[in-house]
């Protein structure tokens, strides 16, 4: 049985305490996962910050930027076991880990290392009443030691996402990955020890959150600031543990987020992206739709051609040819996803497509697979309109003004991302000026410049990562003033 230990301070370290990680295609035990104590939180901390005050701390910028470098073609090096990982814990096809995930993962570590390298910082030149004037300085210090509590949807290109600008700006980081998903950030332990980074840099601690290594890592005063990503009500949690100590936090949450389909728009270029927003992934992407908005005069055309889309989609193991879409995370999952299945139609939706269970054969019958699902029927108060689900599913609606689906649109809890599909260039700056959301795409879908403020709005998120943003939270500026 394979074991997933915890890696404080260059080592990998096994617990007592352990717990199974399950196949989410079959729902087997692929591995142990070793369970970080409050003992091995402290012992993570303390190796953090003996690299801060030793060799880590000490590497200049271009230092630091040659490591960052080493470890994202350690990863290319390594591509396919980190493809391995990353699709045996998630069930996802393989050709989307290798798309997106994995070389994401190297990405992050690249981009960030050039985004330090590249950014000044401010200098005032100042006059003083006797002349002689003053100058006044910005330098950057890193934060210190970083928590990093990730989510199991894009387990490695998330977690590095805030992996890479933390050591690009030199702090340490404690990385407790999601219960889910423990690979991936295992073996980047492997990555950092093969490159040479220093001891104690990058530390990963499994667990889970309440009474385990997500609460132990979040309320350790030796933690200097908290990131994280996943569901709004645990971001909550996670504030209010980062109060005690006044220490800052970045918060990348969940999401309701629309298309909006006029009728003016490219409808290929609208039917592949929503095809995409709603279905890459099994559905579990922060950004994407369960909820789109369709202007009535091709409402029917719309739904028909998504309904045709999802029907097509090929349900399968991730190394089946032209597969388009594995299982759910766990069955856990599923659980909840099909309970709003059924609650849509106890509501009255009309089921367009989809619904429930596919038959799998042989022992894939045991794993988390679910039918890609398309209801219309229901308005803006059903709870599969209001609710983020985090499946493969979404609720159409039609509308019949600009006016009327912008205030639609915003009349949400959330404000993550949103898509507008049209071919009026006026039309599509305005609504996306209008909607109330950190990202809006327009004619597209995750297409993602990494030097981009990236963000939610409202109960999606606080505070902005991505390119310079990232050094905003990552760093401390200090202000030097010279008297002359
Ligand atoms: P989750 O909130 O359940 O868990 C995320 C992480 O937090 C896990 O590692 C978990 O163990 C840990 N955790 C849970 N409770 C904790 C606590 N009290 N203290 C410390 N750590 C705790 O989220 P999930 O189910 O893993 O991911 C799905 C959610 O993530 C969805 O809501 C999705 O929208 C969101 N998400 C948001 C973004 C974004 O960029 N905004 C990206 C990906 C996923
Ligand atoms: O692309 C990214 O950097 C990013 N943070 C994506 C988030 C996807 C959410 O599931």
């Amino acid at each position: 049985m394979k074991q997933f230990r915890n890696f404080i301070n260059g080592e990998f370290v096994a617990t007592e305490k352990k717990f199974e990680k399950r196949s989410p295609l079959d729902n087997s035990v692929i591995g142990m996962v070793h369970e970080a104590g409050k003992k091995e939180v402290d012992a993570a901390v303390d190796a953090a910050r003996a690299a801060l005050k030793g060799p880590w701390g000490s590497m200049t910028i271009a230092q630091r930027v040659d490591m960052l470098y080493a470890v994202a073609n350690e990863i290319d090096r390594r591509f396919e076991d980190f493809l391995a990982a990353e699709v045996a814990d998630t069930g996802k096809p393989r050709s989307l880990a290798s798309h997106i995930d994995i070389p994401r993962g190297a990405a992050n570590f690249k981009i960030f290392a050039d985004v330090v390298k590249n950014v000044p910082t401010e200098f005032f030149e100042m006059a003083t009443p006797d002349g002689r004037g003053a100058l006044n300085y910005a330098v950057r210090r890193p934060v210190g030691v970083v928590g990093v509590i990730c989510p199991w949807n894009l387990p490695l290109l998330l977690m590095t996402w805030k992996v890479g600008p933390a050591l690009a700006c030199g702090n340490a980081v404690l990385v407790k990955p999601s219960e889910e998903t423990p690979q991936t950030a295992t073996l980047l332990g492997e990555v950092m020890n093969s490159v040479g980074m220093p001891k104690g840099v990058y530390n990963v601690l499994h667990g889970f959150g309440p009474g385990s290594a997500g609460e132990f890592i979040t309320t350790h005063r030796g933690v200097n600031a908290i990131t994280f990503t996943g569901e709004t009500r645990t971001g909550a949690a996670i504030m209010k543990a980062a109060a005690d100590g006044a220490r800052p936090v970045s918060l990348e949450m969940g999401g309701k987020n629309p298309a909006i389909v006029f009728a003016d728009a490219d409808l290929d270029v609208a039917l592949d992206g929503v095809m995409r927003s709603c279905f890459v992934n099994c559905g579990q992407v922060c950004l994407g739709t369960e909820r789109v908005y369709v202007e009535r005069p091709i409402f029917d055309t719309f739904v028909s051609k998504l309904k045709a889309g999802a029907e097509k989609l090929k349900i399968g193991r991730p190394d089946e040819k032209d597969v388009g879409m594995g299982p759910l995370i766990s069955l856990e999952h599923r659980n909840k996803v099909l309970s709003y299945y059924r609650k849509a139609v106890e509501e009255g939706a009309t089921v367009v497509t989809g619904g429930g269970v596919p038959n799998m054969p042989g022992e894939m019958a045991e794993g988390a697979w679910i039918q890609p699902t398309i209801w219309i029927g229901l308005g803006d108060d059903a709870a599969i309109a209001r609710e983020e689900i985090f499946g493969p599913c979404t609720l159409v609606m039609p509308f019949d003004s600009e006016e009327e689906i912008v205030a639609r649109a915003n009349d949400t809890t959330y404000g993550l991302a949103a898509s507008v599909y049209t071919q009026n260039i006026n039309r599509a700056h305005r609504v996306a000026g209008e909607l109330e959301v950190g990202l809006v795409w327009v004619n597209s879908w995750f297409l993602r410049d990494l030097r981009t403020p990236f963000g939610g709005a409202k109960q999606s998120g606080i505070g902005r990562e991505g390119g310079v943003h990232s050094l905003e939270f990552y760093t401390e500026q200090k202000n030097i003033c010279v008297k002359l």
